[in-house]
């Protein structure tokens, strides 16, 4: 009996996009309606959203203000869709981006619980091979990778976990069920965005709270409340006037970063700004609406890290947990910002441990030996972050011209042009690929995939094949690099420079000049006929 054809097998699409996140549904939206392309979509989960399909973990909500997380693309909806709060939900996000999903007939074009495990460039056909998980092959003129900026889950492997007879739960891969924590003994590793996220969040209603902190961070207030009136009316006169003037920012988090730098001014006013920064909430508008120069200069950073930790020594009732609370780098990681996350310290059922001092040993039948003692828990929570930028580009098995693969050209860190492509493998564009700008995402991804759009449209009309000069990959690279060597995020461990993942290399992986400065690179790019992209 002759095999049951498999459903993908042998389809021969115009456009294949990986990942229905926040990118890949506005790409899937932009090839088949903007530009009348047979395109489909091939996403591992079994729903759309991304990170916000994934992440359901207690407390989980975005730290952007709704007002710029969001699409513009559709005015109606950015006008008026009813965020309920400032910072919305997971749960709300999700809601959000089925809404779109559903109003625009997107997932008629998405195969869900579909991997992509290989990609291969055949250059006689001008066409992407892409193969399954499960072995099925589908060929696409173009592919697009929106395959998740902080997304390729980490969680170290400790010894003896198998031996544990309790729960091991993944931040990152929250079971879409939910999991029971109320009155259970719970340890949280990692005290990253999503550790703070978990423990303000849980403390109160598990038995006893564990923190594993390995490093202490700096935490601001995030301001949880409703959604900001002011904004909201901005939004609904000028839809267009408000995107545009948020993506004339540099991070585009809804604010207008500062250009004083942070000595010019008395120590009085200095204050007054941090003071009226936290009161208002937020990491980044805390870190960059204040002052110009706490990325860049130690002497700023120490002035907002000496008022942070007059914050934790007035919130914290233990002076030795208060000192523990308190991080020795510089305040260059990706800013945190959580309500009550210090105070949170001061419960009795919360016990804060230094791993760093006190190493996670090893897993028992009924808890981890942490610096020799045990703890007993029933539920182990790992916050422990992620392969970030460019983890999930190289869980595909990418091979370009001439059969390079992309791990080998990655191998001393990513190399992009503009975030969106890289040399030698034509045809093939990445939404907040790395060298990306540093900044919050639904914007940008909708600039970048508007970007590309035009670029495939230019493309269709001669010849549709898109390569990236090596030279123009090259120069993108050393702006960013140099971008980045100013900043103290480059001797701030953390995932912003690839430092968390052992054995990952130490690199920039972002343009650091802003996202108004990006668009006016690409632009100028754009107006030289695409100078630096080869279309043949
Ligand atoms: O990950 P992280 P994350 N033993 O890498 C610790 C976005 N996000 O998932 O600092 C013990 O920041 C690690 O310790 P150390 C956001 O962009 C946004 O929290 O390496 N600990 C660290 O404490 C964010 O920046 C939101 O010493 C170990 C933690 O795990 C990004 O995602 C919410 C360990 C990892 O922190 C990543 O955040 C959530 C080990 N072996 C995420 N290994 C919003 O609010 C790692 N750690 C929108």
């Amino acid at each position: 009996m002759a095999d049951t054809p498999k459903p993908l097998d042998g389809l021969e699409l115009d456009v294949a996009i990986i990942g229905a996140g926040v990118g890949g549904l506005y790409a899937l939206y932009s090839m088949r309606e903007k530009l009348g392309l047979n395109a489909q979509t091939f996403e591992m989960a079994s729903g759309v959203g991304g990170t916000w399909f994934w992440n359901r973990y207690p407390g989980c909500r975005v730290d952007t203000e709704s007002t710029v997380y969001t699409y513009s693309f559709d005015l109606d909806m950015f006008q008026n869709w009813d965020w309920s709060e400032r910072y919305a939900r997971q749960a709300e996000v999700l809601a959000y981006l089925n809404a779109v999903a559903d109003k625009h007939g997107l997932k008629r074009s998405i195969n869900f619980n579909t991997k992509i495990a290989r990609a291969e460039w055949d250059d006689a056909a001008k066409r992407w091979v892409l193969t399954t998980a499960d072995g099925q092959t589908v060929r696409a003129r173009y592919l697009i990778e929106s395959v998740g900026l902080l997304s390729s889950s980490y969680a170290p492997q400790f010894p003896d976990q198998d031996k544990f007879k309790g729960q091991i739960l993944v931040a990152s891969k929250w079971p879409e069920q939910g999991a029971d924590l109320a009155g259970k003994r719970v340890a949280v590793v990692g005290t990253g965005s999503t550790g703070i996220q978990i423990i303000t969040q849980i403390a109160p209603t598990v038995g006893h709270l564990h923190v594993l902190q390995r490093t202490a961070q700096w935490v601001v207030p995030l301001g949880i409340g409703p959604f900001p009136q002011d904004a909201r009316a901005r939004i609904k006169l000028d839809p267009v006037g408000y995107r545009d003037w948020a993506l004339n920012t540099g991070t585009v988090f809804g604010f207008v970063e500062s250009t004083t730098p942070a000595l010019s001014v008395s120590e009085e006013e200095r204050q007054d700004r941090f003071q009226k920064a936290w009161d208002k909430g937020n990491g980044f508008s805390f870190l960059l609406e204040t002052f110009a120069d706490l990325t860049v200069s130690a002497e700023a950073n120490k002035t907002a890290t000496d008022f942070i930790k007059s914050k934790i020594d007035a919130a914290v009732k233990d002076p030795k947990i208060a000192a523990m609370l308190t991080p020795s780098d510089y305040y260059a990681r990706r800013p945190l910002a959580a309500d009550g996350y210090y105070e949170t310290y001061n419960r009795a059922n919360v016990t804060l441990h230094d791993v760093k001092a006190q190493p996670i040993e090893r897993f028992t039948e009924t808890g981890l030996v942490v610096g020799g003692q045990e703890i007993a828990l029933d539920i182990v929570i790992m916050a422990t972050g992620f392969d970030a930028v460019t983890g999930n580009y190289l869980k595909i098995d990418t091979v370009g011209r001439n059969g390079t693969k992309l791990a080998d050209h990655w191998q001393e860190g990513p190399r992009s042009f503009g975030g969106l492509t890289i040399a030698g493998f034509p045809n093939l564009f990445m939404v907040f690929g790395p060298f990306s700008p540093f900044t919050s995402q639904p914007l940008v991804h909708e600039w970048q995939v508007d970007y590309f759009t035009d670029l495939i449209d230019a493309a269709e009309r001669s010849g549709g094949v898109v390569d990236t000069d090596p030279a123009a990959e090259e120069d993108w690279v050393r702006i960013c690099q140099e971008g980045l060597a100013g900043t103290l995020f480059q001797v701030t461990d953390s995932w912003i420079n690839g430092a968390n993942i052992p054995g990952k290399p130490r690199t920039s992986m972002w343009y650091m000049n802003g996202m108004a400065n990006y668009m006016v690179e690409m632009n100028q790019i754009r107006d030289a006929g695409y100078r630096g992209f080869r279309i043949a």
